[in-house]
């Protein structure tokens, strides 16, 4: 997974947990490709990635079940910075937000979930992420990769995936050619 590039300052990386989305033009793909990606973003490296999770969608219910994953990145871009990088991304996978309705279908979704202790409350940022506690596609896969982490007023992941059951969810086993 790691692939050295020079210039990267790698001791400066931060914890900082993205959580992934789609549901659109074959959204497995889109989230495995979402993982390189992000490996590949500058003074950063993909640390660990979650299993694939399938559940209904959270919002309007006339559109295609989503695929959702949680990636741990250690990175040095400070939150704006990578929060701009993920826009980035979501823009190269075809995402238009101006023809999308809010909680709409979309090809690819890259949330901050947690960036390292930072609280943040603005418009443009908010951290830690603040419906991701009471979201099964965001707790099932994140407790993968950190049971203990502690959600600031909420509590442990693993306490809070315990109790949270909306919406549905169940493990995605990739099939060829979906
Ligand atoms: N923003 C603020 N804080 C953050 C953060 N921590 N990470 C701002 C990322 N963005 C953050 O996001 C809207 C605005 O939130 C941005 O301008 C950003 O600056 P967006 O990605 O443009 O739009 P969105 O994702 O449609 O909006 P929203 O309300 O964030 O939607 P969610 O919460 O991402 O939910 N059902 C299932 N099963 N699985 C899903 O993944 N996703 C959604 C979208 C609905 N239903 C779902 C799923
Ligand atoms: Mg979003």
């Amino acid at each position: 997974m790691r692939r050295h590039r020079q210039g990267d300052d790698l001791s400066a990386g931060v914890p900082a947990y993205i959580g992934l989305g789609s549901n659109l033009d074959g959204p497995s793909a889109q989230i495995q490709r979402a993982f390189t990606e992000l490996d590949g973003l500058p003074c950063t490296r993909l640390q660990a990635r979650s299993h694939l999770y399938k559940s209904r969608p959270l919002g309007p219910q006339q559109q295609p079940d989503y695929i959702n994953a949680v990636a741990m990145l250690a990175t040095g871009l400070e939150p704006l910075a990578l929060l701009r990088a993920l826009r980035k991304l979501e823009e190269a996978h075809g995402r238009r937000r101006s023809s999308e309705e809010r909680w709409g279908a979309r090809n690819l979704d890259l949330d901050i979930l947690v960036y390292d202790d930072v609280q943040l409350d603005t418009p443009e940022l908010m951290l830690p992420h603040p419906q991701m506690h009471l979201r099964s596609f965001v707790l099932y896969p994140l407790a993968e990769l950190a049971p203990d982490l502690v959600i600031p007023g909420h509590g442990p992941v693993q306490a809070l995936r315990a109790h949270c059951h909306t919406p549905p969810i169940e493990r995605y086993e990739e099939i060829a050619n979906e």
